[in-house]
């Protein structure tokens, strides 16, 4: 029986651009009943200061500031205080504008203060003027390292530093098994009335969130009371639309294609939604259990983030 007063809650699970555009669809559509948990464990600390690339990539969509180009960042942004920086000798691979560092030590200064993460991530929410919010995924200092044929080397070091250049043969999540999924963030699957797992790269975007203890557990707890869990596959015709998914997928001995998406969800989500040029996977797709629904998924505007939000809610009859 549904009840007509009942408005039905969004939980998305995001990392990255492709996380951010599609979290600002679900937005427009959504507005406060959308949460989206955001990936922690690809955060840095630059010049004494906390850096959450994926927090802010996804703040800054929501807040419609972000550099159009690139997707992380503020449009528009000046980079006088982190040519200073480099002046005084810091290291200058991780670029850091004016207005980007302001939030990074207005964070570390309250973090410092004995905040806690998500207090202080959802206080620069309020000042952006966001409808959803951002949960951190955890309070736990969680860090992405991946192992190249050079050893083990931190996440932006692979990602930003070296341009993804090196093959990574394998990754570990740092700090996760004594990590803890925020009480935030329990509640927000406890009150899902669907999950969203965005077009993020499923093996250092989504699979550091799922690495939280508690997390599977939410999700899985919120599937047996009927929350169906729709993911967007982030490999279109076998490349990924941004970043190293593509080739990470391939030397971690995965399939760089959609059914290599299904493959990894299965068991995690109902629906898996793929693009018109994968549409002949759509039997292998099905063939694993994951239900498999075909549109255009490349975002390159807002009308197409929220036009594939909207096919995304339809999926889970929101
Ligand atoms: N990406 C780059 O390729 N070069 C940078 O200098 C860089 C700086 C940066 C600063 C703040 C921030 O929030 C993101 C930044 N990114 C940069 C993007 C970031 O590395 C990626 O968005 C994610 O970590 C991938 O999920």
């Amino acid at each position: 029986v549904t009840d007509p007063s009942h408005s039905p809650q969004v939980v998305a699970l995001a990392g990255g651009v492709g996380g951010a555009k599609l979290s600002d669809g679900l937005q427009a559509h959504l507005g406060n009943r959308l949460t989206v948990v955001v990936n922690t464990a690809d955060d840095v600390e630059r010049h004494g200061l906390l850096v959450m690339p994926d927090h802010d990539t996804v703040l800054y969509n929501l807040a419609g500031i972000e550099q159009a180009e690139l997707g992380w960042g503020i449009e528009g942004d000046s980079d006088a205080a982190f040519r200073q920086l480099v002046a005084y000798g810091e290291e200058d691979w991780f670029r850091l504008g004016d207005r980007d560092l302001a939030l990074h030590i207005v964070r570390t200064a309250r973090l410092r203060s004995g905040a806690r993460l998500t207090e202080v991530c959802l206080g620069a929410q309020a000042a952006l003027g966001l409808k959803a919010r951002i949960l951190p995924m955890t309070e736990a200092a969680v860090r992405t390292q991946v192992r190249t044929d050079e050893g083990w080397m931190e996440f932006q070091e692979y990602f930003v530093h070296r341009r993804q250049d090196p093959d990574v043969r394998e990754v570990r999540f740092a700090g996760a098994e004594s990590a803890r999924a925020t009480p935030e963030v329990t509640a927000a699957f406890d009150a899902a009335d669907a999950v969203v797992i965005c077009p993020s790269n499923p093996l250092v975007s989504v699979a550091p969130i799922l690495a939280v203890p508690g997390m599977r557990e939410a999700i899985g707890a919120a599937r047996a009371r009927g929350t169906r869990v729709v993911a967007v596959s982030p490999i279109v015709g076998g490349k990924a639309i941004k970043g190293p998914a593509d080739r990470m997928l391939t030397t971690l001995g995965h399939a760089a294609s959609a059914v290599g998406i299904a493959r990894l969800y299965t068991g995690l989500a109902d629906v898996l939604v793929i693009d018109e040029v994968d549409r002949g996977l759509v039997p292998e797709v099905e063939q694993l259990g994951l239900q498999a629904v075909v549109t255009d998924t490349i975002m390159t505007d807002d009308a197409s983030r929220t036009r594939l939000a909207s096919v995304v809610l339809e999926e889970v009859s929101i």
